[in-house]
């Protein structure tokens, strides 16, 4: 057993990190995961407001990311991020760019969420420089939604959509992403990419099947940065709570496992809709089987797979309650404690 680290993710508020961090600052962690970024209050902080250089383009998180990437501003912008989290450690960067499996005539977008990830990973860099732990960049990773355009159905305007099937979009991830995992094999620190488990009919890997075939697809990659870099981020709540996963299956595939970089928890019942605190639908033996899989996680893998970071992030977005924050901090260092700890 080893006990994991529990880290709060700073998407606890929705107007950006400044404001998430009076809320952990109170808290009894000394990590926290940065979300990168919130719309408005993140991108007026730390990005340079210069429509110029967008070509018109609204200054949204993807632009302002692979903007700051062309002007080499990542050091900067992590001497501020430094700045902002004061005593805080950070543990992870979590983002979500579903840009990433654009279709391929968008070359502007594609390149952009590229970009805007060697960005991160630059500036995971320069905060590895200030002290801080972090290894992995968690990513939703990408949408099975093609594009949509413009049509007509019998003689009436409409919106076509194109939707990929899962392993085609898983494909096309893999394709785009590589760019990225080669810059951080290539650069002077290794930065993992963990993609997400997001249940649903419209992700990349949205579904049992999906996610055990994207594993599959990375061990039989043929680029040796792929298979080094890329991984999974286990969100605790997508898989026990909204696919009823056991951890008795987790257990069974090595494929998986060897793949865990770093973890969420949260509660949630069935659908879609934002992070709730522990024990809003599930109670302590829910949470159980899962937390002793984290600690055991390690003694799991075998030798040369890839590393667990050890963190498991408070994942509550959106919520604005933030007793509930404080509350779900404290029960979960208390689980911590009682399932991982020992043996
Ligand atoms: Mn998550």
């Amino acid at each position: 057993m080893k006990k994991p680290n529990l880290s709060v993710m700073s998407s606890i508020a929705s107007d950006g990190i400044v404001a998430a961090m009076q809320e952990i600052r109170k808290l009894e962690t000394d990590f926290v995961d940065i979300y990168a970024f919130m719309q408005s209050n993140d991108i007026s902080r730390y990005f340079t407001n210069d429509n110029n250089l967008l070509e018109g383009r609204h200054l949204n998180a993807l632009n302002a990311m692979a903007n700051a990437f062309s002007r080499n501003e990542a050091e900067k912008i992590a001497q501020l991020i430094n700045e902002d989290v004061k005593n805080k450690l950070i543990s992870g960067i979590a983002t979500f760019l579903p840009e990433l499996t654009t279709h391929e005539g968008n070359v502007y977008t594609c390149h952009a969420a590229q970009n805007a990830l060697c960005f991160l990973i630059d500036v995971a860099r320069y905060l590895n420089n200030f002290g801080h732990p972090i290894e992995v960049i968690e990513i939703v990773g990408g949408s099975v939604l093609d594009g949509i355009w413009r049509g007509r159905v019998h003689n009436n305007d409409t919106y076509i959509v194109n939707r990929l099937s899962s392993n085609k979009s898983i494909h096309k991830l893999l394709k785009n992403i590589k760019k990225v995992a080669d810059y951080s094999a290539n650069g002077s620190k290794k930065i993992y990419l963990a993609m997400e488990y997001e249940p649903g009919n419209l992700f990349t890997i949205g579904s049992q099947d999906s996610l055990v075939y994207f594993c599959d697809q990375l061990n039989n990659s043929e680029y040796d940065s792929i298979k080094a870099i890329v991984g999974l981020n286990l969100d605790i709540s997508h898989y026990a709570f909204i696919s009823n996963i056991s951890t008795e299956w987790i257990r069974s595939k090595d494929v998986i496992i060897n793949r865990i970089l770093h973890a969420h928890i949260s509660d949630h019942t069935h659908g879609h809709f934002s992070d709730s605190a522990l024990t809003t639908f599930h109670d302590e033996n829910d949470f159980k089987s899962w937390l002793e899989f984290l600690g055991e996680i390690h003694q799991l893998k075998i030798k040369g797979s890839l590393p667990f970071s050890g963190f498991v992030a408070l994942e509550l977005e959106c919520c604005c309650d933030f007793e509930k924050v404080k509350n779900s901090t404290i029960l979960l260092n208390k689980w911590l404690n009682k399932y991982t700890i020992n043996g």
